[in-house]
């Protein structure tokens, strides 16, 4: 690993960089990941790598459709497991909500390197392919019958935008987290969280702790009255209102 100084104006980043890098040379992220990685690191720059206030209503109701789904799934890419699997892996353990990983760039051996990063988490982990989605034309259309077929609601992340709109197509829920307001699967999805994977679990967490306590006439009130373009319009004006502010380059 680089010996990045903790001293350094870009350390965090740089960190997080390194956790791609390490999961690369393990063979869990894909070299196209390390691409997708730094679009999303140039998003993340342009809403100043904090989360953002217009993106806190699409967690709340991330955290209702979770709580009012009968089956909800997480969906694990090589990315999202080398940047987060130990956020994915306990908020996963402690709701009680399966990951299925779900590949674009396919192969059994990346599975398997997947899977066993979630090994230690008391979390159900479906990896076995046995039916195809009909909607889905790449190798993300290999699921498990169980897993990512049966469920009501799929999370999806960093990932390449033909899942939401085949998931919802045949019937499913979306929640995406994408640091991309204008990508595919932000805008096809049913919920977007516009933030860094990094950061969303434990913020995810606390909304679903704080909603959990609430009837199920409250949640279900939050979820109908929440608007994805509408949040989306609103990261944009944010991003512009932050790139035009008069201090920006101070
Ligand atoms: O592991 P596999 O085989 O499933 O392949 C995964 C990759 C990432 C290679 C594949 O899904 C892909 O090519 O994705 P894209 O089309 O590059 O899209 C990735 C999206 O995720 C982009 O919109 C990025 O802005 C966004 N993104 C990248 N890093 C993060 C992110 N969003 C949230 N948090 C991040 N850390």
């Amino acid at each position: 690993m680089t010996d990045i100084p903790k001293d350094h104006p870009r350390y965090k980043s740089l960190m997080i960089r390194e956790r791609l890098v390490e999961g690369f040379k393990k063979g869990v992220v894909v070299p196209q990941g390390l691409i997708a990685h730094g679009r999303g690191e140039a998003f993340d720059y342009l809403i100043g790598e904090e989360t953002i206030e217009p993106v806190y209503k699409a967690y709340e109701a991330s955290a209702a459709l979770l709580l009012l789904s009968q089956n909800p799934i997480i969906a694990v890419n090589g990315n999202a497991a080398a940047l987060a699997y130990e956020d994915i892996g306990r908020f996963a353990e402690k709701f009680n909500i399966p990951i299925e990983i779900n590949l674009f760039h396919f192969s059994v051996e990346r599975v398997r390197k997947i899977r066993e990063l979630f090994e230690s988490f008391n979390v159900k982990i479906f990896d076995v392919y046995d039916v195809e989605l009909p909607t889905v034309s790449s190798k993300r259309r290999l699921v498990s019958r169980e897993g990512i077929y049966s469920s009501d609601t799929v999370m999806v992340m960093i990932e390449d935008g033909d899942m939401p709109i085949g998931l919802r197509k045949i019937g499913k829920k979306v929640i995406a987290i994408d640091l991309n307001p204008l990508s595919r699967t932000a805008r096809d999805s049913d919920i977007t969280i516009v933030d860094n994977l990094v950061r969303v679990f434990p913020i995810l967490t606390r909304y679903m702790d704080k909603l959990s306590r609430h009837g199920q006439d409250v949640i279900r009130r939050i979820l109908e009255d929440y608007d994805n373009n509408e949040v989306l319009k609103e990261v944009l004006i944010y991003i512009v209102e932050r790139l035009t502010s008069p201090g920006i380059l101070d």
